[in-house]
């Protein structure tokens, strides 16, 4: 008896490197959202330069970044409606922003004052957006993944029609929580798509010293679930695989893995050196591939964009972080009493003890300093 072990490891493309593009695979998405989607892009982008910067001066603890991946958050989110659940892990800002999460609303989140979500209880990139169905990621690898099952195995049970995407890397795919996951999705039908992105590294670990198997996405085979392989950094082609797996999801038909192909351009965090790990010419060869660049061949080629509408966006979004950064960094700190809350909704006597003893030590509404 034949066994097989593998699946077509062909990846899924709609544009090539400078946004020549396939009419009968081109997706239709109406021309302000794929302005609106490049505008996201962009953002993400810039918005990681001036971030890393922070952090190199002291002014933010911790920064991890998107920069090469933006098509895959991005374009996997613009397939979704607003009411599904996304759970992230902390390489997808750009699905916040597509979602009208505001610049300002992440600057909060990565000087973790009192305006932050979180109050500032969650390392930074750690965003969530109650209001917008974005769950908050938990900073041990894969954990998400059970949760967006058990949201979407949810959705099914209260027939919403909503469905569940979990974002998570390659390193991810190693995790007990991905096989638990996967294994409950499958037997329970979740309407949930697992969307990995590949980007060939955890930290400085390369994907073939993560794993034997050929691909990630044969990894859905063993647990019954479909597994499609995409250029995570070709937004088109990202958009319509998720869509298909949407369609399925709320059909009934059940979960989708996605391998999303992509690279990530800077370091693993601002606490990591990628030169210890990779050669400078791999980093040129892959941006050749960068999305954004693409993305722009692709809008240019559609006649919908050209220099002029580049350079008024740039600026645009370079005012825009520059004042959400004055701003976030001139809000307090949330007060000390705020570590002890959140957590139960009616606090235990060990919390109120501990919390007593905080303030008389350091007085009530101390915000550091
Ligand atoms: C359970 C667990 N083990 C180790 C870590 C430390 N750690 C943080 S990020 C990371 C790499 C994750 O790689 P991958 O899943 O490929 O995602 P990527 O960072 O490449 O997006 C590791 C090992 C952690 N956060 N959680």
């Amino acid at each position: 008896m034949e066994t097989k072990l593998r699946m077509d490891a062909a990846l899924f493309q709609v544009m090539d490197n400078e946004g020549n593009f396939d009419k009968e695979l081109e997706p239709e998405i109406p021309k302000d959202r794929l302005i609106r989607m490049y505008r996201v892009m962009q953002t993400v982008r810039m918005f990681e330069n001036i971030a890393m910067g922070l952090q190199r001066q002291g002014r933010i603890g911790f920064y991890i970044g998107a920069g090469g991946q933006e098509a895959c958050s991005v374009g996997s989110t613009a397939a979704l409606k607003d009411s599904d659940w996304i759970f992230p892990a902390y390489r997808e800002p750009g699905a916040l922003l597509l979602r009208g999460e505001t610049v300002l609303q992440l600057f909060h989140q990565l000087f973790g004052n009192e305006n932050d979500y979180n109050k500032g209880r969650q390392m930074p990139n750690h965003f969530n957006s109650r209001d917008k169905n974005i769950a908050t990621p938990s900073s041990p690898i894969a954990t998400q993944i059970p949760h967006a099952v058990g949201m979407a195995i949810a959705a099914k049970m209260r027939k919403t029609g909503d469905i569940a995407l979990t974002y998570f890397g390659d390193g991810a795919t190693s995790e007990n929580d991905f096989h638990s996951g996967m294994n409950f999705a499958g037997i329970f039908d979740a309407p949930v798509i697992m969307f990995c992105q590949n980007n060939g590294y955890a930290i400085s670990l390369p994907t073939r010293r993560q794993t034997r198997a050929e691909t990630l996405a044969q990894k859905a085979i063993a647990y019954g679930i479909p597994g499609e392989r995409v250029d995570g950094n070709d937004i088109l082609a990202v958009y319509s695989v998720t869509r298909k797996a949407v369609e399925r999801a709320r059909k009934g038909g059940g979960p989708t893995m996605i391998e999303a192909i992509t690279y990530r351009i800077g370091p693993h965090s601002s606490s990591d050196d990628p030169t210890k790990y990779r050669d400078k010419s791999e980093v040129d060869e892959w941006m050749k591939k960068e999305p954004i660049r693409r993305m722009r061949g692709y809008l240019i080629k559609k006649g919908i964009w050209n220099d002029d509408k580049e350079k008024e966006l740039l600026e645009e979004i370079d005012a825009e972080i520059r004042s959400a950064v004055k701003v976030a960094e001139g809000i307090a700190k949330p007060p000390i009493e705020t570590i002890f809350e959140n957590v139960y909704e009616e606090m235990p006597w060990h919390l109120k003890e501990q919390m007593e003893e905080t303030v008389s030590r350091y007085g009530k509404n101390y915000r550091g300093g």
